[in-house]
């Protein structure tokens, strides 16, 4: 249930390490956590102690599907969780004070503009359905798991991973949510685990367990299964100290349990679901928290 994440909250808070971290923001750090949600009936680990803005969440996976590695595609979608990044590097590039708002708009109305100042480098999205073999090969890691979720479901192999050290340098930002592994019980759920390395736990973990759970239904219908357990695991677990009154202001909060996520209908392949398809029923949250994210 949702008081995993509030006890967590609560944990980091209380016992984590006050360290500077790459960002210069500082954080409050603890390493190592698990927390289990059971996607069972429908359920899915929207909080509902703050607001969760679930079709952002959703939009960026179904992003990360596309193969895309390109922030344009997520701002036509009114998705502007990435925008900071490429952001930044523009603005130390030139040199040239641009707002968000400017910088958006100009990768929205300027194509070439946008393929030069939108790109993330080979981020998840390239590594998930394009990763680069050896042999100049594309290995296409989303096809190669559905195939096996069908035809050999007892596999202990069935995962991705977005970890690729060859290329690590060219990417605005190393993969958060690295390895996804899969597992179906012989009642025929799906059960994911997923590794995240570093959690920004008040911002990033509500959009990265919505997105998890969203791809897990998608599999899920794909391979005409269930799904089943959702178990995430956290490696440097952190509250950035501009985070520190909202996480306060989130743990006096009751949680009111988890809404249902279901598709409207049975996409012919991976590629083929759009944000429409997904209905999220009683999800019922507190109001937003509003926090700054560091780049
Ligand atoms: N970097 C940091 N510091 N934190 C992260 O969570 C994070 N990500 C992605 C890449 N780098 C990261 C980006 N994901 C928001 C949510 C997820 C993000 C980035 C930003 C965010 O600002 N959410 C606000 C507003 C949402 C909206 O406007 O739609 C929120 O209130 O939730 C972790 O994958």
């Amino acid at each position: 249930s949702e008081q995993q994440y509030l006890d967590l909250l609560a944990h980091v808070l209380e016992a984590g390490d006050r360290r500077v971290d790459r960002t210069g923001v500082g954080t409050l750090s603890v390493f190592g956590a698990m927390m289990r949600f059971d996607l069972s009936g429908g359920s899915v680990p929207i909080l509902t102690t703050k607001t969760v803005w679930w079709k952002t969440a959703v939009k960026e996976m179904l992003w990360f599907l596309t193969g895309g590695t390109n922030i344009r595609p997520l701002l036509l979608e009114n998705v502007r969780i990435w925008t900071d990044w490429p952001l930044a590097a523009y603005r130390r590039e030139t040199g040239e004070e641009i707002s968000q708002v400017d910088f958006e708009r100009r990768i929205v109305e300027d194509e070439v503009f946008a393929l030069r100042w939108g790109e993330l480098g080979p981020v998840y999205g390239k590594q998930w359905r394009r990763w680069l073999g050896p042999d100049g090969r594309e290995h296409d890691q989303i096809a190669t798991l559905i195939a096996t979720l069908r035809s050999n479901p007892a596999s202990r192999r069935m995962l991705f991973h977005a970890w690729n050290v060859g290329e690590l340098e060219g990417m605005a930002l190393p993969p958060c949510h690295m390895v996804y592994q899969y597992h179906v019980t012989s009642d025929g759920r799906l059960n994911c685990l997923m590794y995240q390395r570093s959690v920004d736990l008040l911002l990033g973990a509500p959009f990265n367990f919505a997105g998890a759970a969203a791809l897990q239904v998608m599999l899920a219908d794909q391979a005409d299964l269930r799904p089943g357990e959702l178990v995430w695991v956290g490696g440097d677990v952190h509250l950035y100290l501009n985070h520190l009154d909202q996480a306060r202001e989130q743990l006096g909060r009751a949680p009111r349990g988890w809404p249902r996520m279901r598709l409207l209908r049975r996409a012919g392949s991976i590629d083929d679901y759009r944000i429409g398809d997904f209905v999220v029923e009683g999800y019922d949250p507190h109001p937003p928290i509003r926090a700054e994210v560091a780049v």
